[in-house]
């Protein structure tokens, strides 16, 4: 049976949730929580090689065949460090897990959103998050944050950009006990504070059941 808790930090690319859940884990470590932080495509070995050919291929790769990369990653990550970590009653930060794959593939890419959610189903095998915290941004925000070199996924262009957008506050609207939604066009400083309250309030829950 898990005895950890699982918070993933999903948005789109620019939206700050990487800043987030470094902070978060300092937070919860100086509280004593025993953490680990993970990311999805390319936390393990393994996931390394799909991140490399994901984001850094120059060959012209099918939706289907970056769907079922991103699904790869994910069903190792699960089964060989996920799982563990919760059975080990630790808490795991993970950058970006399910709910992207139906963002960027589902209404990014139009691939079908019900077969993706059962795929996810196969990957995850019954591992669903605590808690998920989506870090909302406006499409001309994130670009002045991501001044630099982009990856084959951040050059898909404006369209996708707000197509992933959309689709993640459609997911949001779905699960709302799950998914909550944080204005990330606000400060790292104002974003951190909803986090932690976010955070806090899924310990308590958690601990008094
Ligand atoms: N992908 C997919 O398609 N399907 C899947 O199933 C999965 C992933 C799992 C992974 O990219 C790509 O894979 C991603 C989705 C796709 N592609 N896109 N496009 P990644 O892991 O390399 O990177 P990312 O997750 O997209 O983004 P990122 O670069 O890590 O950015 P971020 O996490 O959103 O932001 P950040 O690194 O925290 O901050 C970026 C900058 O903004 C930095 O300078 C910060 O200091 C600054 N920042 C952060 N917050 C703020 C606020 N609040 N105000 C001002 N400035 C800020």
């Amino acid at each position: 049976m898990q005895k950890g808790l699982f918070i993933t930090f999903e948005g789109t690319d620019g939206s700050g949730k990487t800043t987030q859940l470094n902070l978060i884990k300092e937070y919860l470590e100086n509280k004593g929580f025993d953490c680990v932080v993970t990311r999805e495509p390319g936390a393990l070995d393994f996931g390394k090689k799909i991140r490399d050919i994901l984001l850094n291929s120059d060959e012209n790769i099918s939706d289907n065949a970056e769907m079922f990369l991103f699904l790869a990653d994910r069903a190792q990550h699960i089964d060989k460090f996920i799982k563990p970590a919760l059975n080990d009653g630790k808490i795991v930060l993970c950058d970006r897990h399910v709910d992207s794959t139906l963002a960027y593939q589902g209404y990014g890419r139009n691939r079908d959103v019900e077969m993706l959610r059962k795929l996810n189903n196969i990957a995850v095998s019954g591992v669903i998050p605590d808690l998920t915290l989506l870090f909302d941004v406006s499409e001309e925000n994130a670009a002045k944050r991501l001044d630099r070199v982009k990856d084959r996924m951040e050059l898909s262009g404006k369209e996708f950009y707000n197509a992933v957008r959309r689709g993640y506050l459609l997911l949001q609207k779905e699960e709302p006990q799950r998914i909550k939604l944080i204005d990330a066009n606000n400060s790292i400083n104002i974003v951190y504070n909803i986090s932690k309250e976010l955070i806090d309030e899924l310990i308590s829950r958690k601990s008094g059941e």
